[in-house]
């Protein structure tokens, strides 16, 4: 048994994200999101589940913030819903919006446990996408109205923002292959989603930086994972390079230096093709970040596949490699790996803070009521020895929320994937810490994970 002890200061928090969680969707003077009509959409999500009700933590934060001072956390990862601040997407603040966040806020910091607000995880007010959505440049000058607004009611409490949450999965599946909202499959206005995802992120910057007395710490957070060839044959090399061009490279190089990767942009036809982008708008979506938010769920390895759509690249599972029950790999090492890559290959890398790890398993309830989920306590652990080693060798890695607190609306998933550490009864609404929760909570409190 090896105890790796963390730094000092280092942050240990819980996840979760608005549409996922909070239920209540016509509250209070909330307005639809893309995620409502999505769901009213037939076949879209598993078993036609929606987040009408999701875990009511709309109503239910109290309880959840007691599990979370209970197993000693220090920071809690939210996002705001958009339709609750601007139930169309414009106009002034609506204040039983910004009164429920500004009573969540309170709660937290009365149990001594820190906000991190995030402005943007993929609920589009549906207002907005009646107009183009973030296809639409203007949605990105909407987006920094919002935050303003945000800004101002908590921003004397909040000190910690992360802009946008894992733009590439808001424009890549949103608007590149449609199984997310809004269910757009369309490679042109996936570009400019993507483009103003970006230029939103800039913005938002802009005016969590203008905020007059504050001094927030704010940055953005990408989904990334290393992306290895299965062979080092040329052609899975170069198909490796396309799908991390793609996914992450596409994101990374605006956000650390403002501009869009050259390979990237000949992969998507060249300058031409980015007709969209506007004196400036690489500028600000460059301008420097006081964190990067990380989410780490998994390696992809990937196979050249001609015809595989426009990429022509396929991921593959290696042979032998334990998998989730959403079917992606358990990679421990793809964490230090992923980090150690980012600190070597991006010298200037702002501190990271892993704004979401964790994984889905098909857990089962004892006679007696607990969910003893091993495999995911195993996940977590892994994890976090790797997160350790990564620090040893010197990343500058602040700070780990687990994905998620709550069994929660897994997107296209509906209820059927369990994320949670801590159980959620659908029919019952109740809570019920598994056996992750009290390791989760032991490494809190000890600042250490014990190696098994
Ligand atoms: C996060 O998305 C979200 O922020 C969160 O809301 C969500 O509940 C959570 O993860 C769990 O899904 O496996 O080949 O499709 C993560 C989305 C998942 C997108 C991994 C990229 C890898 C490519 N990412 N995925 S693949």
């Amino acid at each position: 048994m090896t105890s790796r002890q963390f730094p000092h200061g280092f942050v240990w928090g819980a996840a979760t994200a608005s549409y996922q969680v909070e239920g209540a969707v016509t509250e209070d003077g909330r307005g639809p999101s893309i995620w409502d009509t999505f769901c009213a959409t037939p076949g879209a999500i598993a078993n036609g589940d929606t987040g009408e009700v999701a875990c009511d933590q709309y109503h239910r934060y109290p309880e959840d913030i007691a599990l979370m001072a209970g197993l000693g956390l220090g920071a809690y990862r939210f996002s705001v819903a958009w339709p609750r601040i601007q139930a169309t997407g414009t106009g002034p603040a609506n204040p039983k919006g910004l009164d429920h966040y500004s009573r969540l806020v309170d709660a937290l910091l009365a149990e001594g446990i820190t906000p991190w607000v995030t402005l943007y995880h993929w609920d589009l007010p549906q207002a907005l996408q009646d107009v183009g959505g973030w296809a639409a440049r203007d949605t990105a000058y909407r987006f920094a109205e919002y935050a303003a607004l945000v800004e101002s009611a908590l921003g004397d409490r909040v000190s910690h923002w992360t802009t946008l949450n894992e733009p590439k999965v808001a424009s890549h599946a949103g608007y590149g292959s449609g199984i997310h909202a809004p269910g757009i499959d369309d490679l042109g206005q996936r570009m400019r989603a993507t483009h103003h995802l970006l230029l939103a992120h800039g913005l938002g910057m802009e005016v969590l930086r203008a905020a007059p007395g504050r001094d927030h710490t704010a940055g953005i957070t990408l989904d990334l994972s290393p992306v290895v060839p299965v062979t080092d044959a040329p052609a899975d090399v170069a198909a490796a390079r396309r799908l991390d061009g793609d996914s992450h490279r596409l994101f990374l190089d605006p956000v650390l230096y403002g501009r869009y990767p050259a390979d990237v942009v000949d992969d998507l036809g060249g300058p031409a093709a980015f007709d969209f982008v506007q004196d400036g708008d690489l500028e600000l979506a460059g301008a420097p970040v006081d964190f990067l938010g990380v989410n780490y769920y998994r390696r992809i390895f990937v196979r050249h596949s001609p015809g595989e759509g426009r990429l022509e690249a396929a991921t593959v599972l290696p042979d032998g490699v334990p998998v989730t029950a959403v079917d992606w790999p358990v990679e421990p090492d793809g964490l230090r790996e992923l980090l150690v890559g980012l600190a070597k290959d991006h010298p200037s890398l702002p501190p990271v803070f892993i704004t979401e790890n964790g994984a889905a398993f098909d857990d089962e309830v004892s006679p007696d009521g607990a969910v003893h989920d091993q495999q995911r306590l195993d996940y977590l652990r892994g994890h976090l020895a790797a997160l350790h080693q990564a620090v040893e060798e010197g990343v500058d890695v602040r700070g780990y929320f687990v994905w998620t607190l709550l069994d929660n609306f897994e997107w296209a998933e509906g209820f059927a994937k369990r994320f949670g550490i801590v159980r959620v009864d659908y029919d019952t609404l109740r809570r019920t810490p598994k056996d992750s929760a009290a390791f989760f909570g032991s490494v809190a409190r000890a600042n250490a994970v014990e190696e098994a």
